[in-house]
């Protein structure tokens, strides 16, 4: 097909200019605290990096006036980064998006409600954790016990997101009630099959947070049942990572394309997409349980293979997005098998920061697969191979995405101008250097066997200084120097751009849309059969529910009926 010029979508204007300023502001709050708790949590990932690399910074007077111990600083790293910033993101992200792209009005009050909830159930759970008295690794797997404040304002904090839950769907649907016939838009279609999911895949850690964990560390109950628990943490826990990376998959559709000067490949793919995620995401924790006791070897097995499965609509982004990469390079005069890649604008660090994100995740992607293959996974369950896998996921297919659309998103917001594009990429480029080499050691000394949340340095034991561990240690260590200096790069770029005064009217730097080269249609009576299927999101969300009963049902069932109470540990 003839690349066109690609045009705008039109979004519906929204008049009211105090409503606006509101709607902006409250995305603004969540957004910017996202950015803070990376902030802090990314501080102390260097500390570890050099912990793997044999060296023991945790000593330093400095270090020892802030942190107790090696595993308080990784409690605060795994539950700042990874809980923290990504739910405070997504929750202004994917609120703000289905407001803009159906122009509707929500109820402001409600929604400084949820922000002003959601953080107070952050100060809550900050406090025990920053006392040492939440010392738990961000799974926070009983019977270690920490006070109930940690796990009420956890609890707290997921309340509030399944409000905004509630808010984007309840909008959703009236707009369906007042537009009867049309396809939901794009950008809304992804942003409520994401929140479903997300509504599903949370109902395990309400559960074992709301019965087996607050009345245990209150003292009701005697004991807590471990296997039981944990169960229910990855019915949440797994999921919670398609509920990090979808947020992304969003933009890399949606808003991609336009930067790279090209066009979405397919909306009616895009939107199978989302709904085999709303369908799969979740029956399929068991892979992380697969040394666990008192789960049949049948129920790990099918929940392999639903994991298979679920790698499939992330296979056909991997398609999709790079289809119209392809195409927007060819636009520009791309030639070649692969000299295309040239033409691509990666000089803008909103759009490498993506692109290189989406390269890591190819790696991270096809290490997840392993991860999840039961004759490889007692090979590498529980080493350094495992962080080496979730830093090129979460850590950078999320977060790099993440930096990359703050870039646009921060002066859409605030008027504000990004003021820098060469050190934001440099912040990038080195971001994805850094993640690389950091990967690459870390895998390379999980597969030689050393474990994961071990402080090795502060050991004396010799299975961690053999020759061949050398190699892979140094990279692991480079790579923390790396990323300290891109971080230190992204935050002066992010405060500069924040701290700077208002420069022009947020409008001016629009919500980056795409055309599509095969779009989805307006009405749902014209429209393919692909798009009529995808659109009752409501009937999905009951079937994704059904197939979580039907996956988790027996399994949680033969654990409540044979119970195995256990006092609390406090091992910090
Ligand atoms: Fe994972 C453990 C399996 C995806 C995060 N994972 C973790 C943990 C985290 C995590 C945090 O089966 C640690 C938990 C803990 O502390 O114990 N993971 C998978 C599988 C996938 C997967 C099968 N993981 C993710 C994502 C994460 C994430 C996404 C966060 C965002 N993971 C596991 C398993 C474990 C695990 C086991 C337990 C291990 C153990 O033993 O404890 C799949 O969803 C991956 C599918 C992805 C792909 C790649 C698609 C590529 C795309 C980009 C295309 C690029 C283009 C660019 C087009 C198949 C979409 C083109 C560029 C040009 C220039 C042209
Ligand atoms: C754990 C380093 C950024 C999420 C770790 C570990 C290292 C590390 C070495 C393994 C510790 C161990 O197993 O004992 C770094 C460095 C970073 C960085 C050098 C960048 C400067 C991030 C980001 C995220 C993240 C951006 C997510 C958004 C996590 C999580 C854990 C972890 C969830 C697991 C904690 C646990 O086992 O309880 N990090 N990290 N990290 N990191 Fe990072
Ligand atoms: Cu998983």
């Amino acid at each position: 097909q003839a690349p066109q010029q690609a045009t705008v979508r039109q979004m519906p204007a929204i008049q009211d200019v105090a409503y606006l300023a509101s709607l902006k502001k409250v995305t603004q709050y969540y957004i910017v605290t996202a950015f803070l708790a990376l902030f802090i949590g990314v501080m102390i990932g260097p500390l570890q990096a050099m912990n793997y690399a044999g060296i023991n910074l945790y000593e330093l007077p400095f270090i020892k006036a802030l942190l107790k111990s090696y595993y308080q600083g990784l409690s605060l790293h795994g539950v700042l980064n990874a809980l923290v910033f990504t739910q405070f993101f997504i929750s202004g992200w994917m609120l703000y998006l289905p407001v803009r792209d159906l122009g509707a009005r929500i109820n402001m009050k409600f929604a400084w409600f949820t922000y002003v909830l959601m953080t107070a159930g952050l100060l809550l759970a900050a406090v025990p954790l920053l006392l040492n008295r939440a010392t738990l690794l961000y799974t926070f797997y009983p019977p270690m016990q920490g006070d109930a404040l940690f796990y009420i304002g956890a609890a707290i904090m997921v309340g509030a997101s399944l409000l905004v839950v509630g808010q984007v769907v309840r909008m959703w649907w009236s707009w369906k009630r007042a537009h009867p016939g049309r396809v939901t838009p794009l950008v809304t279609f992804m942003s409520v099959a994401v929140w479903m999911m997300w509504f599903v895949a949370s109902l395990g850690i309400v559960i074992e947070v709301l019965v087996l964990l607050i009345p245990w560390s209150l003292g009701l109950v005697a004991g807590v049942d471990p296997l039981l628990s944990k169960t229910l943490f990855w019915w949440t826990g797994h999921a919670i990572v398609y509920f990090w990376v979808l947020p992304a998959y969003i933009s890399w559709y949606a808003f991609l394309p336009r930067h790279a000067g090209g066009r979405i490949a397919s909306e009616p793919l895009t939107r199978l997409v989302f709904v085999l995620f709303l369908l799969n995401s979740v029956p399929v924790g068991l892979h992380h349980q697969f040394s666990d006791p008192n789960i049949s070897n049948v129920w790990k097995t099918i929940h392999m293979f639903l994991t298979f499965l679920i790698a499939v609509p992330s296979l056909m982004t991997a398609f999709s997005v790079g289809a119209a990469l392809e195409d927007a390079a060819r636009a520009r005069g791309g030639r070649g098998l692969l000299g295309w890649t040239l033409k691509l604008p990666w000089g803008n660090a909103i759009f490498s920061a993506q692109v290189l994100a989406m390269i890591s995740f190819i790696l991270g992607g096809a290490g997840g697969i392993v991860n999840a293959s039961s004759s490889f996974a007692p090979v590498v369950h529980n080493t350094a191979w495992i962080p080496g896998h979730f830093h090129i996921t979460v850590g950078t297919a999320t977060t790099l995405s993440f930096m990359g659309i703050s870039l646009w998103l921060i002066p859409h917001l605030t008027g504000k101008r990004l003021p820098s594009m060469k050190l934001a990429s440099a912040a990038v480029w080195t971001w994805f250097v850094g993640m690389m080499v950091f990967a690459l050691g870390m895998h390379w000394t999980g597969l030689l066997g050393v474990t994961r949340r071990a402080n090795i340095a502060a050991t004396a034991q010799d299975i961690y200084k053999t020759a061949e561990l050398a190699l892979p240690k140094a990279l692991t260590g480079i790579s923390g120097v790396i990323l300290l200096i891109s971080a230190l790069l992204y935050f002066s770029v992010l405060f500069r751009m924040l701290l700077s005064k208002r420069e022009e009217n947020g409008e001016d730097t629009p919500i980056p849309y795409s055309e599509a080269i095969s779009p989805a249609g307006e009405q749902l009576a014209t429209a393919s059969p692909l798009v009529r299927v995808t659109e009752p999101l409501m009937v999905l969300w009951v079937i994704a529910l059904v197939l979580v009963l039907l996956m988790y049902g027996p399994v949680l069932g033969k654990l409540v009926g044979n119970l195995q109470l256990v006092p609390g540990w406090r091992l910090y």
